[in-house]
Protein backbone atom coordinates (compact mmCIF):
# COMPACT_ATOMS: atom_id res chain seq x y z
CA UNK A 1 0.00 0.00 0.00
CA UNK A 2 1.32 3.46 -1.16
CA UNK A 3 2.89 5.12 2.32
CA UNK A 4 0.68 2.55 4.23
CA UNK A 5 -2.53 4.19 4.26
CA UNK A 6 -5.42 4.02 1.96
CA UNK A 7 -5.52 8.39 2.34
CA UNK A 8 -2.22 10.28 1.93
CA UNK A 9 -3.20 12.53 4.86
CA UNK A 10 -3.25 9.70 7.19
CA UNK A 11 0.58 8.99 6.84
CA UNK A 12 1.41 11.93 9.58
CA UNK A 13 3.68 13.56 6.50
CA UNK A 14 3.33 16.59 7.57
CA UNK A 15 3.53 16.03 11.41
CA UNK A 16 6.32 13.59 11.09
CA UNK A 17 6.71 10.22 12.66
CA UNK A 18 4.92 7.10 12.31
CA UNK A 19 1.02 6.99 11.63
CA UNK A 20 -1.15 5.46 14.68
CA UNK A 21 -3.04 2.11 13.48
CA UNK A 22 -6.37 2.14 15.16
CA UNK A 23 -8.43 -1.49 16.41
CA UNK A 24 -11.65 0.64 17.40
CA UNK A 25 -13.79 3.53 17.93
CA UNK A 26 -16.86 4.65 20.15
CA UNK A 27 -18.15 7.95 21.50
CA UNK A 28 -15.56 10.82 21.42
CA UNK A 29 -12.80 7.89 21.84
CA UNK A 30 -10.44 6.04 19.47
CA UNK A 31 -8.15 2.99 20.69
CA UNK A 32 -5.25 2.48 18.59
CA UNK A 33 -3.77 -1.32 18.26
CA UNK A 34 -1.75 -1.43 21.52
CA UNK A 35 -4.79 -0.35 23.32
CA UNK A 36 -4.08 2.98 24.09
CA UNK A 37 -7.19 5.39 24.01
CA UNK A 38 -7.76 8.96 23.06
CA UNK A 39 -9.98 11.75 22.61
CA UNK A 40 -10.41 11.98 18.93
CA UNK A 41 -10.98 15.39 17.31
CA UNK A 42 -10.99 13.80 13.64
CA UNK A 43 -14.31 11.72 13.72
CA UNK A 44 -13.08 10.14 10.76
CA UNK A 45 -12.92 13.79 8.87
CA UNK A 46 -16.62 14.55 9.79
CA UNK A 47 -18.76 11.43 9.80
CA UNK A 48 -18.93 10.62 13.27
CA UNK A 49 -20.74 13.58 14.34
CA UNK A 50 -22.66 11.99 16.51
CA UNK A 51 -19.78 10.27 18.31
CA UNK A 52 -18.19 6.91 17.01
CA UNK A 53 -20.47 3.71 16.77
CA UNK A 54 -23.47 4.51 18.03
CA UNK A 55 -25.78 2.50 19.52
CA UNK A 56 -28.81 3.28 17.27
CA UNK A 57 -26.56 3.90 13.91
CA UNK A 58 -25.56 0.03 14.57
CA UNK A 59 -29.03 -1.33 15.10
CA UNK A 60 -30.50 0.28 12.60
CA UNK A 61 -27.19 -1.56 10.25
CA UNK A 62 -28.27 -4.62 11.57
CA UNK A 63 -31.81 -4.66 11.02
CA UNK A 64 -30.62 -3.43 7.58
CA UNK A 65 -27.15 -6.16 7.08
CA UNK A 66 -29.97 -9.08 7.95
CA UNK A 67 -31.86 -7.86 4.61
CA UNK A 68 -28.75 -7.99 2.37
CA UNK A 69 -25.79 -5.62 1.75
CA UNK A 70 -26.70 -4.03 -1.55
CA UNK A 71 -29.28 -4.63 -4.07
CA UNK A 72 -28.40 -2.37 -6.94
CA UNK A 73 -31.92 -1.61 -8.08
CA UNK A 74 -33.83 1.14 -6.47
CA UNK A 75 -34.94 0.66 -2.84
CA UNK A 76 -37.34 2.73 -0.61
CA UNK A 77 -34.03 3.79 1.77
CA UNK A 78 -33.13 5.74 -0.96
CA UNK A 79 -35.99 7.83 -0.99
CA UNK A 80 -36.15 8.49 3.21
CA UNK A 81 -32.85 9.49 2.34
CA UNK A 82 -33.61 11.96 -0.08
CA UNK A 83 -36.22 13.54 1.32
CA UNK A 84 -34.35 13.69 4.39
CA UNK A 85 -31.66 15.97 2.69
CA UNK A 86 -34.26 17.85 0.62
CA UNK A 87 -36.53 19.03 3.35
CA UNK A 88 -32.87 19.90 5.40
CA UNK A 89 -31.17 22.10 2.37
CA UNK A 90 -32.77 24.89 1.68
CA UNK A 91 -31.69 24.88 -1.84
CA UNK A 92 -31.83 21.32 -2.42
CA UNK A 93 -34.84 20.29 -4.62
CA UNK A 94 -33.63 16.85 -6.20
CA UNK A 95 -30.29 14.98 -4.89
CA UNK A 96 -28.38 12.55 -6.24
CA UNK A 97 -26.16 9.78 -4.38
CA UNK A 98 -22.62 8.66 -5.21
CA UNK A 99 -20.19 6.82 -2.86
CA UNK A 100 -17.54 9.83 -2.33
CA UNK A 101 -17.75 13.49 -1.92
CA UNK A 102 -15.25 13.01 -4.92
CA UNK A 103 -17.28 11.85 -6.94
CA UNK A 104 -20.33 14.40 -5.83
CA UNK A 105 -18.32 16.64 -6.99
CA UNK A 106 -17.38 15.20 -9.89
CA UNK A 107 -20.52 14.84 -11.27
CA UNK A 108 -21.48 18.50 -10.27
CA UNK A 109 -18.80 20.00 -12.31
CA UNK A 110 -20.33 18.10 -15.06
CA UNK A 111 -23.57 19.30 -14.21
CA UNK A 112 -22.64 22.70 -14.04
CA UNK A 113 -20.94 22.89 -17.69
CA UNK A 114 -23.89 20.57 -19.03
CA UNK A 115 -26.35 23.34 -18.17
CA UNK A 116 -24.68 26.41 -18.73
CA UNK A 117 -22.91 25.27 -22.26
CA UNK A 118 -19.44 26.62 -20.58
CA UNK A 119 -16.10 24.82 -19.27
CA UNK A 120 -14.24 27.08 -17.05
CA UNK A 121 -14.50 26.95 -13.47
CA UNK A 122 -13.51 29.16 -10.59
CA UNK A 123 -12.40 27.63 -7.10
CA UNK A 124 -10.34 29.49 -4.44
CA UNK A 125 -6.56 28.95 -3.71
CA UNK A 126 -6.56 25.72 -0.50
CA UNK A 127 -10.25 24.71 -1.31
CA UNK A 128 -10.16 21.15 -1.62
CA UNK A 129 -13.39 19.44 -3.33
CA UNK A 130 -12.16 15.52 -3.76
CA UNK A 131 -9.13 14.33 -5.91
CA UNK A 132 -10.54 14.44 -9.34
CA UNK A 133 -8.07 16.07 -12.35
CA UNK A 134 -9.82 19.49 -12.80
CA UNK A 135 -9.77 20.10 -8.92
CA UNK A 136 -5.91 19.34 -8.29
CA UNK A 137 -5.33 22.69 -8.75
CA UNK A 138 -3.92 24.64 -5.81
CA UNK A 139 -5.60 22.36 -3.57
CA UNK A 140 -5.91 21.89 0.05
CA UNK A 141 -5.80 19.29 2.51
CA UNK A 142 -3.63 16.64 1.92
CA UNK A 143 -2.17 18.14 -1.46
CA UNK A 144 -1.50 21.09 0.59
CA UNK A 145 -0.36 18.91 3.27
CA UNK A 146 2.37 17.40 1.32
CA UNK A 147 2.82 20.69 -0.29
CA UNK A 148 2.59 18.85 -3.62
CA UNK A 149 2.61 21.37 -6.42
CA UNK A 150 -0.21 19.99 -8.29
CA UNK A 151 -0.40 16.13 -8.73
CA UNK A 152 1.51 14.85 -11.88
CA UNK A 153 -0.84 12.62 -14.47
CA UNK A 154 -2.89 15.60 -14.61
CA UNK A 155 -3.25 16.87 -18.52
CA UNK A 156 -3.21 20.84 -18.87
CA UNK A 157 -5.78 20.46 -20.97
CA UNK A 158 -8.00 19.56 -17.97
CA UNK A 159 -6.73 22.07 -15.50
CA UNK A 160 -6.30 25.19 -17.74
CA UNK A 161 -10.21 25.65 -17.44
CA UNK A 162 -9.93 25.75 -13.61
CA UNK A 163 -9.10 29.54 -12.99
CA UNK A 164 -8.18 30.03 -9.12
CA UNK A 165 -8.89 33.15 -6.77
CA UNK A 166 -7.60 33.84 -2.91
CA UNK A 167 -10.18 33.19 -0.59
CA UNK A 168 -12.84 35.79 0.57
CA UNK A 169 -11.63 38.34 -2.69
CA UNK A 170 -14.65 38.97 -4.13
CA UNK A 171 -12.48 41.23 -6.91
CA UNK A 172 -10.51 38.66 -7.94
CA UNK A 173 -13.44 37.13 -8.80
CA UNK A 174 -14.84 40.04 -10.57
CA UNK A 175 -11.45 40.26 -12.47
CA UNK A 176 -12.04 36.53 -13.69
CA UNK A 177 -14.98 36.49 -15.15
CA UNK A 178 -13.81 39.97 -16.65
CA UNK A 179 -11.04 38.18 -18.65
CA UNK A 180 -13.47 35.28 -19.44
CA UNK A 181 -16.67 36.68 -20.74
CA UNK A 182 -19.41 34.39 -20.73
CA UNK A 183 -16.75 31.06 -20.39
CA UNK A 184 -17.00 30.19 -16.68
CA UNK A 185 -19.82 27.90 -15.98
CA UNK A 186 -20.15 28.73 -12.44
CA UNK A 187 -17.92 28.99 -8.71
CA UNK A 188 -17.23 26.04 -6.41
CA UNK A 189 -16.41 26.57 -2.77
CA UNK A 190 -16.03 25.36 0.27
CA UNK A 191 -18.59 27.92 2.06
CA UNK A 192 -16.24 27.32 5.41
CA UNK A 193 -13.25 26.29 4.59
CA UNK A 194 -11.94 23.37 6.30
CA UNK A 195 -9.33 22.16 3.83
CA UNK A 196 -6.75 24.63 4.49
CA UNK A 197 -7.27 24.96 8.29
CA UNK A 198 -10.45 26.44 9.14
CA UNK A 199 -11.53 29.84 7.82
CA UNK A 200 -14.77 31.50 7.55
CA UNK A 201 -16.26 33.14 5.19
CA UNK A 202 -15.46 37.17 5.60
CA UNK A 203 -18.67 39.09 5.76
CA UNK A 204 -20.39 39.65 2.67
CA UNK A 205 -18.63 37.20 0.90
CA UNK A 206 -20.58 34.59 -0.12
CA UNK A 207 -23.81 36.98 -0.83
CA UNK A 208 -21.06 38.85 -3.24
CA UNK A 209 -20.30 35.32 -5.30
CA UNK A 210 -24.16 35.05 -5.16
CA UNK A 211 -24.41 38.22 -6.76
CA UNK A 212 -21.64 38.27 -9.00
CA UNK A 213 -22.62 34.79 -10.35
CA UNK A 214 -26.06 36.00 -11.16
CA UNK A 215 -25.20 38.96 -13.01
CA UNK A 216 -22.70 36.33 -14.93
CA UNK A 217 -25.32 33.40 -16.19
CA UNK A 218 -22.97 31.18 -14.09
CA UNK A 219 -23.87 29.33 -10.91
CA UNK A 220 -22.42 29.22 -7.59
CA UNK A 221 -21.73 26.03 -5.82
CA UNK A 222 -21.48 25.23 -2.37
CA UNK A 223 -19.30 22.17 -1.93
CA UNK A 224 -21.01 20.92 1.79
CA UNK A 225 -19.30 17.58 2.00
CA UNK A 226 -17.88 18.79 5.40
CA UNK A 227 -20.24 21.74 6.10
CA UNK A 228 -23.54 20.05 5.72
CA UNK A 229 -24.93 19.15 8.60
CA UNK A 230 -22.25 19.72 10.63
CA UNK A 231 -22.32 23.34 10.84
CA UNK A 232 -25.79 23.76 11.09
CA UNK A 233 -28.87 21.10 10.14
CA UNK A 234 -28.70 22.86 6.69
CA UNK A 235 -25.71 23.30 6.70
CA UNK A 236 -23.89 27.03 5.38
CA UNK A 237 -26.62 28.12 3.21
CA UNK A 238 -28.66 27.80 6.14
CA UNK A 239 -25.94 29.13 8.43
CA UNK A 240 -25.47 32.05 6.08
CA UNK A 241 -29.01 32.61 4.19
CA UNK A 242 -27.53 32.48 1.10
CA UNK A 243 -28.95 29.90 -1.99
CA UNK A 244 -26.47 27.94 -3.94
CA UNK A 245 -27.48 26.72 -7.32
CA UNK A 246 -25.94 23.90 -6.49
CA UNK A 247 -24.48 21.64 -3.49
CA UNK A 248 -22.20 18.91 -3.01
CA UNK A 249 -22.51 16.91 0.31
CA UNK A 250 -20.71 13.74 1.94
CA UNK A 251 -19.51 12.36 5.27
CA UNK A 252 -22.32 13.29 7.52
CA UNK A 253 -25.00 11.57 5.30
CA UNK A 254 -22.78 8.81 5.32
CA UNK A 255 -23.18 8.22 8.75
CA UNK A 256 -19.72 6.51 8.47
CA UNK A 257 -20.14 4.51 5.45
CA UNK A 258 -19.43 5.47 1.90
CA UNK A 259 -22.12 8.07 0.74
CA UNK A 260 -21.75 11.54 -1.18
CA UNK A 261 -24.52 13.26 -2.88
CA UNK A 262 -25.18 16.08 -5.39
CA UNK A 263 -28.67 18.28 -5.19
CA UNK A 264 -29.98 21.42 -5.84
CA UNK A 265 -32.27 23.61 -8.36
CA UNK A 266 -35.04 20.77 -10.29
CA UNK A 267 -34.28 22.85 -13.62
CA UNK A 268 -30.60 21.66 -13.26
CA UNK A 269 -31.03 18.49 -11.48
CA UNK A 270 -33.37 16.93 -14.37
CA UNK A 271 -30.59 16.82 -16.97
CA UNK A 272 -29.05 14.11 -14.97
CA UNK A 273 -29.58 10.68 -16.42
CA UNK A 274 -31.77 8.97 -16.95
CA UNK A 275 -34.26 12.10 -16.74
CA UNK A 276 -31.51 13.77 -18.87
CA UNK A 277 -28.08 13.48 -20.95
CA UNK A 278 -26.01 14.28 -18.54
CA UNK A 279 -24.36 10.81 -17.20
CA UNK A 280 -23.42 9.90 -13.87
CA UNK A 281 -23.38 6.59 -12.56
CA UNK A 282 -22.22 3.51 -9.65
CA UNK A 283 -22.64 0.49 -9.04
CA UNK A 284 -23.05 0.76 -4.88
CA UNK A 285 -24.50 4.64 -5.20
CA UNK A 286 -27.52 4.21 -2.15
CA UNK A 287 -26.48 1.39 -1.25
CA UNK A 288 -28.97 0.12 2.04
CA UNK A 289 -26.43 -0.13 4.26
CA UNK A 290 -24.81 3.52 3.61
CA UNK A 291 -28.51 4.96 3.35
CA UNK A 292 -29.38 3.04 6.73
CA UNK A 293 -26.47 4.66 8.79
CA UNK A 294 -27.10 8.28 6.59
CA UNK A 295 -30.95 8.15 8.20
CA UNK A 296 -30.02 7.35 11.34
CA UNK A 297 -27.98 9.64 11.67
CA UNK A 298 -29.72 12.81 10.73
CA UNK A 299 -32.55 11.50 12.56
CA UNK A 300 -30.58 12.20 16.03
CA UNK A 301 -29.14 15.28 14.83
CA UNK A 302 -32.55 17.13 14.17
CA UNK A 303 -33.05 16.66 17.74
CA UNK A 304 -33.09 20.01 19.12
CA UNK A 305 -30.68 21.14 21.02
CA UNK A 306 -27.76 19.56 18.69
CA UNK A 307 -26.39 22.84 17.37
CA UNK A 308 -26.50 24.33 20.60
CA UNK A 309 -24.70 21.71 22.21
CA UNK A 310 -21.74 21.31 19.76
CA UNK A 311 -21.63 25.11 19.93
CA UNK A 312 -21.22 25.45 23.69
CA UNK A 313 -18.92 22.10 23.61
CA UNK A 314 -16.47 23.47 20.60
CA UNK A 315 -16.54 26.68 22.10
CA UNK A 316 -14.91 25.71 25.73
CA UNK A 317 -13.02 23.94 23.80
CA UNK A 318 -11.40 26.45 21.37
CA UNK A 319 -11.55 29.57 23.76
CA UNK A 320 -9.56 27.28 25.73
CA UNK A 321 -7.07 26.32 23.17
CA UNK A 322 -6.35 29.48 21.94
CA UNK A 323 -6.41 31.38 26.04
CA UNK A 324 -3.58 28.68 27.37
CA UNK A 325 -1.43 29.14 24.12
CA UNK A 326 -1.74 32.90 24.33
CA UNK A 327 -0.80 32.64 28.10
CA UNK A 328 1.82 30.17 27.36
CA UNK A 329 3.49 33.04 25.28
CA UNK A 330 2.22 31.61 21.46
CA UNK A 331 0.76 33.88 18.52
CA UNK A 332 -2.13 31.85 18.17
CA UNK A 333 -5.57 32.88 16.16
CA UNK A 334 -8.63 30.26 15.58
CA UNK A 335 -12.15 29.94 15.92
CA UNK A 336 -15.23 27.45 15.49
CA UNK A 337 -19.00 26.89 13.81
CA UNK A 338 -21.01 24.84 16.12
CA UNK A 339 -19.01 21.45 15.23
CA UNK A 340 -16.16 22.65 13.25
CA UNK A 341 -13.37 24.36 14.52
CA UNK A 342 -9.20 25.24 14.04
CA UNK A 343 -6.08 26.94 15.49
CA UNK A 344 -3.38 28.67 13.25
CA UNK A 345 0.34 29.11 15.37
CA UNK A 346 0.23 32.44 14.22
CA UNK A 347 -1.53 36.35 15.31
CA UNK A 348 -3.66 36.13 12.23
CA UNK A 349 -6.48 37.12 11.72
CA UNK A 350 -6.58 34.37 8.67
CA UNK A 351 -8.73 34.82 5.51
CA UNK A 352 -7.24 32.80 2.82
CA UNK A 353 -4.43 30.34 2.22
CA UNK A 354 -1.86 32.82 1.79
CA UNK A 355 -2.18 33.68 5.53
CA UNK A 356 -2.78 30.11 6.32
CA UNK A 357 1.19 28.79 5.14
CA UNK A 358 2.26 31.88 7.43
CA UNK A 359 1.39 30.09 10.31
CA UNK A 360 4.18 27.92 11.78
CA UNK A 361 3.67 24.65 11.12
CA UNK A 362 6.68 23.05 12.60
CA UNK A 363 5.03 24.13 15.72
CA UNK A 364 1.77 22.95 15.27
CA UNK A 365 3.82 19.10 14.19
CA UNK A 366 5.53 19.56 17.48
CA UNK A 367 1.80 20.39 19.47
CA UNK A 368 0.25 17.56 17.48
CA UNK A 369 2.81 14.59 18.76
CA UNK A 370 2.36 16.50 22.34
CA UNK A 371 -1.32 16.30 22.56
CA UNK A 372 -0.85 12.16 21.31
CA UNK A 373 1.41 11.95 23.95
CA UNK A 374 -1.63 13.31 26.60
CA UNK A 375 -3.70 11.03 24.68
CA UNK A 376 -5.21 13.42 22.24
CA UNK A 377 -5.69 13.12 18.46
CA UNK A 378 -6.13 16.25 16.66
CA UNK A 379 -5.87 16.52 12.74
CA UNK A 380 -2.45 15.33 11.49
CA UNK A 381 -2.01 18.78 9.30
CA UNK A 382 -2.10 21.82 9.59
CA UNK A 383 -4.23 22.39 6.70
CA UNK A 384 -7.65 20.96 8.00
CA UNK A 385 -9.95 21.61 9.78
CA UNK A 386 -10.73 19.68 13.81
CA UNK A 387 -14.48 17.70 14.21
CA UNK A 388 -16.64 17.59 17.95
CA UNK A 389 -19.36 15.07 18.35
CA UNK A 390 -22.43 14.98 20.63
CA UNK A 391 -20.57 12.24 22.31
CA UNK A 392 -17.41 14.61 23.84
CA UNK A 393 -18.29 16.00 27.32
CA UNK A 394 -16.94 18.71 29.49
CA UNK A 395 -14.73 16.15 31.53
CA UNK A 396 -13.25 15.30 27.75
CA UNK A 397 -12.58 19.11 26.74
CA UNK A 398 -11.42 19.92 30.75
CA UNK A 399 -9.13 16.78 30.06
CA UNK A 400 -7.71 18.25 26.70
CA UNK A 401 -7.24 21.68 27.93
CA UNK A 402 -4.95 20.36 30.69
CA UNK A 403 -3.04 18.76 27.99
CA UNK A 404 -2.51 21.25 26.48
CA UNK A 405 -1.40 23.62 28.86
CA UNK A 406 1.12 20.89 29.68
CA UNK A 407 2.10 20.74 25.84
CA UNK A 408 2.39 24.36 25.66
CA UNK A 409 3.93 25.69 28.48
CA UNK A 410 6.93 23.17 27.29
CA UNK A 411 6.73 23.91 23.70
P1 LIG B 1 -14.10 12.32 -0.26
O1 LIG B 1 -13.88 11.90 -1.69
O2 LIG B 1 -12.82 12.24 0.56
O3 LIG B 1 -15.27 11.62 0.40
O4 LIG B 1 -14.54 13.86 -0.28
C1 LIG B 1 -13.71 14.82 -0.90
C2 LIG B 1 -13.99 16.18 -0.29
C3 LIG B 1 -14.72 17.10 -1.01
N1 LIG B 1 -15.02 18.32 -0.50
C4 LIG B 1 -14.62 18.67 0.75
C5 LIG B 1 -14.97 20.03 1.26
C6 LIG B 1 -13.88 17.77 1.54
O5 LIG B 1 -13.47 18.14 2.78
C7 LIG B 1 -13.55 16.50 1.02
C8 LIG B 1 -12.71 15.48 1.79
N2 LIG B 1 -12.13 15.94 3.00
C9 LIG B 1 -10.89 15.32 3.41
C10 LIG B 1 -10.50 15.91 4.75
N3 LIG B 1 -10.03 17.23 4.62
C11 LIG B 1 -10.98 13.84 3.45
C12 LIG B 1 -9.88 13.18 4.23
C13 LIG B 1 -8.93 12.45 3.32
O6 LIG B 1 -8.66 12.94 2.19
O7 LIG B 1 -8.43 11.39 3.75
Amino acid sequence: MPGGVSSPVRAFKSVGGQPIVFDRVKGAYIWDVDGNQYIDYVGTWGPAICGHAHPEVLAALEVALAKGTSFGAPCTLENVLAEMVIDAVPSVEMVRFVNSGTEACMAVLRLMRAFTGREKLIKFEGCYHGHADMFLVKAGSGVATLGLPDSPGVPKSVTSHTLTAPYNDLEAVQALFSQYPDQIAGVILEPVVGNAGFIPPDGGFLAGLREITKEQGALLVFDEVMTGFRIAYGGAQEKFGIMPDLTTLGKVIGGGLPVGAYGGRRDIMTMVAPAGPVYQAGTLSGNPLAMTAGIKTLELLRRSGTYEQLDQITGKLISGLLRIAQEAGHEVCGGHINGMFGMFFTPGPVHNYEDAKAADAGKFAKFHHGMLEHGIYLAPSQFEAGFTSLAHTEADINQTLAAAKAVLTNL
